[in-house]
């Protein structure tokens, strides 16, 4: 029973920040059209599953890095949605004092890059140096479908997995709005090509 009650719980809290990632992005999209930010944004509307379902499972030291659309994981990292709106209209008092804007953002152990695959090098190097200092941390890296293109991704994922690097790739794949992805190879032959380890969830069916 107790179990029951901590289950329950926690999908409660997952949801409330699935919900709170969700109000702010729709809050976003708004007051974008107002012309209230500073340079442009990229909302994390429907996405929301991805960020809560990995990073309500990081530790403290871990180190995550997002993308060009990195409001939902700033959040779900546990950043303050103040000063992230405050920083997307480019204000001091922004987590980065204004000079990110949306896509650059670092707070804690967490960064974002607004060039697509930008992180995944940045973030290899930056699990090797954990490695190397012995510390327990992974590195977390989300990449969406688009990055499959971008040739340092696999330059990265070559050297995490001869070094043996602490380090995840979380992908997001929304293939189904775009047909013509569906003829890439999928993750799933990528990935045993590096020797790394592949673990399939769906934001539709999160009990998978
Ligand atoms: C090197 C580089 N080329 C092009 C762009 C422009 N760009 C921004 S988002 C994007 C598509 C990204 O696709 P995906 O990672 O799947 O994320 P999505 O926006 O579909 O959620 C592109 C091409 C960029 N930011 N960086």
């Amino acid at each position: 029973m107790k179990h029951d009650l901590e289950v329950d719980n926690r999908k409660l809290h997952h949801y409330l920040e699935m919900l709170r990632i969700r109000r702010f992005e729709q809050k976003v999209l708004e007051m974008f059209s107002r012309g209230v930010f500073f340079g442009t944004t990229h909302t994390y509307l429907g996405q929301e599953a991805n960020a809560v379902g990995v990073l309500s499972h990081i530790g403290q030291d871990d180190i995550v890095f997002s993308n060009h659309r990195g409001h939902g994981h700033f959040l779900a990292y546990g950043g303050d949605m103040r000063s992230l709106f405050a920083e997307l209209m480019g204000k001091s008092t922004g987590v980065c004092a204004g000079r990110g804007g949306s896509q650059h953002l670092h707070w804690k152990n967490f960064y974002s890059n607004g060039i697509q695959g930008g992180i995944a090098p940045v973030a290899a190097g930056i699990a090797m140096s954990e490695k190397l200092k012995k510390s327990a941390a992974v590195t977390i890296a989300f990449l969406g479908d688009g990055t499959l293109g971008e040739g340092v991704l696999y330059e990265a994922l070559n050297m995490a997995s001869l070094w043996q690097l602490p380090y995840s790739s979380c992908w997001r794949i929304t293939a189904s709005h775009r047909p013509h992805l569906l003829s890439w190879p999928s993750l799933e032959i990528y990935c045993p090509a590096f020797r790394l380890s592949i673990f399939l969830a769906s934001s539709l069916k999160p009990a998978m």
